[in-house]
């Protein structure tokens, strides 16, 4: 796929994401009115869309309808939205900026973005289960598969690891482990419920699907412990350094910049692998491998 023709495709699944979005929250000055603000705020007007593009992506190897992919990438993209409001509290990263605006405890206060959080995960399982949309079997496996990667055996499990990690020296298996449960299962998610959007795969592609969800996933970890030591407060719209100011274990603080860099290059080669057997049903998701591994945000 040339460059300008999925650049095109990515601007536009990312305003169709921003619409749905926007239709999908509650109106802001619908009570109560604060914490419906601080929703808004947290989930609309910034972010890359990688997961709801990844979802989008892998329908296309299924056939899934649009409207379908709407909803799941919605679901997925405000799991993902609650995490970062939570993971900027003072109890956790202790941030005051993302998406190049102050974190959302900043710009309302503590215990609103803490219910920003709460409201915006569950408003996540009300848009996947409250329209049927696929068969009631199928649509309970993706609530499922969407609930477990956002809690103790996905995301928070991961988010639980990394703080109780900090300034403690971690091998890779246990990086790795932290980080395909912290990032990687709800990105996973997202390739998955994609999928799961439209006809079934068979098994051998299911697994090969897996395989590239699993890979892209720490793709986009290691790119981004590289980004926190390479670009900008500006260029990433968050804190940069942030990582080595708390001890933090990352790639780049196990392998070193270039080793870390060469790692990634192997993790995209071994995703773009695993799409092989798609041919070029898969070239969206190609080429959304190759933007993980060379963004510069
Ligand atoms: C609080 C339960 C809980 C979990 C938090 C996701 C997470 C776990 C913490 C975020 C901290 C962090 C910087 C993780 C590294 C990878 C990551 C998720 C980066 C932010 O995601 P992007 O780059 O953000 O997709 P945008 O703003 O583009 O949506």
């Amino acid at each position: 796929m040339s460059q300008p023709a999925f650049a095109v495709w990515m601007a536009a699944t990312q305003q169709r994401v921003e619409a749905a979005l926007g239709r999908h929250l509650p109106p802001a000055d619908s009570t109560p009115a604060r914490l419906h603000d601080a929703m808004r705020y947290a989930a609309l007007g910034g972010g890359k869309r990688v997961r709801p593009l990844l979802a989008f992506a892998a329908g296309e190897l299924t056939g899934a309808p649009a409207e379908r992919l709407e909803t799941v990438a919605c679901a997925v993209e405000l799991i993902h939205a609650y995490s970062l409001v939570h993971d900027d509290l003072p109890c956790m990263d202790d941030d005051v900026l993302r998406r190049g605006r102050p974190t959302c405890h900043i710009e309302f206060d503590e215990p609103t973005a803490l219910l920003v959080g709460d409201s915006l995960q569950t408003l996540a399982f009300e848009l996947l289960a409250s329209q049927p949309f696929a068969a009631p079997q199928q649509q309970l496996e993706m609530v499922a598969l969407l609930a477990r990667a956002s809690g103790s055996r996905g995301m928070a499990g991961g988010q639980a690891i990394d703080l109780a990690s900090v300034g403690r020296p971690l091998e890779q298996p246990e990086l790795e482990l932290m980080h395909a449960l912290k990032t990687g299962a709800l990105i996973r998610a997202a390739v998955l419920l994609g999928a799961l959007a439209g006809d079934a795969l068979a098994a051998t592609e299911r697994n090969a699907l897996d395989r590239f969800a699993k890979r892209a996933g720490l793709l986009f970890q290691v790119v981004d412990d590289i980004l926190d030591c390479t670009a900008s407060t500006a260029t990433l719209g968050k804190t940069a350094g942030k990582d080595e100011a708390a001890a933090k274990p990352t790639y780049v603080a196990l392998l070193g910049l270039e080793r870390a860099r060469d790692y990634a290059a192997e993790l995209r080669a071994e995703a773009l692998a695993a799409l092989a057997i798609f041919g070029a049903r898969a070239d969206r998701l190609t080429a959304l491998a190759d933007y993980i591994c060379h963004r510069s945000f």
